[in-house]
């Protein structure tokens, strides 16, 4: 008996799949199929992954032609799945030519002809329509943006709007966007709005953008008072409007794998979450000198609230702040410390001092550590009462990881997947409530 394998994520199933298929099945007696799940497509670059596996699983079963399927999880597993299921031919379409030859050491290496013509991508953009993304703002995040959109497929980053023509027309001229100095024209032009403004900016652009019904995705801290988040969730699910903060470390693959290992009990109850963020920042920057809006909290906090609200909910108890100023009066180095009722939590942040910047999240049987950049989750380790027990994970963390935001973005947009999960309106909503106080205990007026 001939057995033969193929490989495949098999999204919006069509013709190219069907037909790939057929010719499989013809190559030998027996055809086995691996589908890729989820997370190893967002772990190999692959974004905007329409349909479910489940669903991708029985497109490829009434297909009728495989004898068996499987799931495909990880970039060695073919070599793996080769051995042990005794194959005699590996096989997938020529857009992959050349690039699996290193199993022919194993067994035989077919590469059929692409069907011309269709391809999932192509669908997708079909269905869907391409969503036009516009830039508030021309500083270095906005400058990050643009690459990592091209990596996602179904948008295209159409214009840029800063109200001084000068800032606007240079950074149309080297995206190859268009500038746009005048608001209500530039919202005129896009579906979806990124908003990359200084802080104190964000409040007002996101209710406009949403008040013209465009989704929106603004920079961290989306708002610093919680009543104004409220607000803006609000209209925005009144209007049937998506809204999401881009804290990019909470749509990143690896942060969400660690938080599913924490609360899946790996290490018992979780009892205490310590994040730190240290960044030395230049003191001539905005972050080191604008009086109200900066400081290493307002710039840093975001990041280190995160785990601590996915892990221990919103509900605190109370919250206490300290911090090392510099001349200036801005905070240099800041801690938080949350009290719950059955744990505890605290988030350091710091521009002007130096620390290892960790995750480290302990429970009642083991503990889970994720050094700098854990904000980038590649890698991160569990731990248990004895030292030689420990496990080991990583995942990829592409680029610039704005990418996986801006894909769940277009997910939640397009209606075909919630990723509400992934940072909720009352996890926002904390956060904007926990900058608030801290603006309070610093007397700084907003
Ligand atoms: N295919 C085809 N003709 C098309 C489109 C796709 O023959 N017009 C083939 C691909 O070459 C592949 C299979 O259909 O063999 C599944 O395609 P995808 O769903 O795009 O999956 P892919 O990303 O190519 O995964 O480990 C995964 C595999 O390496 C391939």
């Amino acid at each position: 008996m001939v057995k033969v394998i193929t490989y495949g994520t098999f999204d919006l199933f069509h013709e190219g799949h069907y037909r790939l298929l057929q010719r499989a099945k013809a190559l030998g007696d027996y055809l086995i199929v691996g589908v890729t799940t989820e997370a190893y497509d967002r772990a190999r670059g692959k974004l905007n992954v329409v349909d479910s596996l489940v669903t991708r699983i029985e497109n490829v079963k009434k297909a009728g032609f495989a004898d068996e399927v499987i799931i495909e999880e990880s970039p060695g597993q073919k070599f793996s799945d080769i051995k042990k299921y005794h194959i005699d031919i590996f096989t997938v379409g020529s857009d992959w030519t050349g690039q699996f030859d290193y199993l022919s050491d194993y067994c035989q290496v077919v590469y059929l002809d692409r069907t011309k013509n269709i391809s999932s991508t192509m669908l997708r953009e079909r269905n869907y329509h391409i969503q036009r993304i516009g830039i508030i703002g021309t500083g270095r995040i906005a400058e990050r943006f643009i690459p990592e959109a091209k990596l996602v497929s179904g948008v295209n980053v159409q214009g840029v709007y800063n109200p001084h023509k000068e800032s606007a027309e240079k950074f149309a001229e080297r995206w190859g966007v268009d500038a746009y100095t005048e608001l209500e024209a530039f919202l005129g032009t896009v579906d979806i709005v990124y908003i990359a403004s200084p802080h104190e900016t964000h409040y007002r652009y996101v209710k406009a953008a949403l008040e013209h019904g465009k989704h929106v995705l603004c920079e961290k801290p989306m708002t610093l008072k919680r009543q104004q988040a409220e607000e803006l969730f609000d209209y925005a699910k009144a209007h049937g409007l998506i809204l999401y903060e881009g804290i990019k470390t909470a749509y990143c693959p690896g942060f969400n794998k660690l938080l599913g290992i924490a609360c899946s009990g790996a290490i018992g109850n979780i009892r205490n979450v310590e994040a730190c963020f240290t960044k030395l920042e230049n003191p001539n920057h905005r972050e080191l000198t604008d009086r109200i809006y900066g400081g290493s909290f307002m710039e840093l906090g975001s990041y280190v609230l995160l785990p601590v609200f996915k892990l221990l909910g919103t509900e605190f108890e109370k919250v206490s702040f300290d911090s090392i100023c510099g001349k200036n009066g801005l905070d240099l180095f800041t801690r938080a410390a949350f009290k719950y009722a059955n744990s505890m939590a605290t988030v350091t942040c710091g521009l002007g001092v130096k620390s290892e910047g960790r995750l480290l999240i302990s429970g009642t049987t083991g503990y889970i550590v994720a050094e700098a950049p854990w904000w980038k989750t590649a890698y991160f380790e569990v731990h248990h009462e004895d030292p030689r027990e420990v496990e080991k994970y990583s995942e990829r963390f592409l680029g610039d990881g704005l990418r996986y935001e801006i894909s769940d973005l277009l997910t939640s947009i397009n209606g075909s997947d919630k990723n509400e999960f992934k940072l909720t309106i009352e996890e926002s909503e904390a956060m904007a409530d926990v900058m608030e106080r801290f603006l309070i205990k610093e007397q700084r007026q907003v």
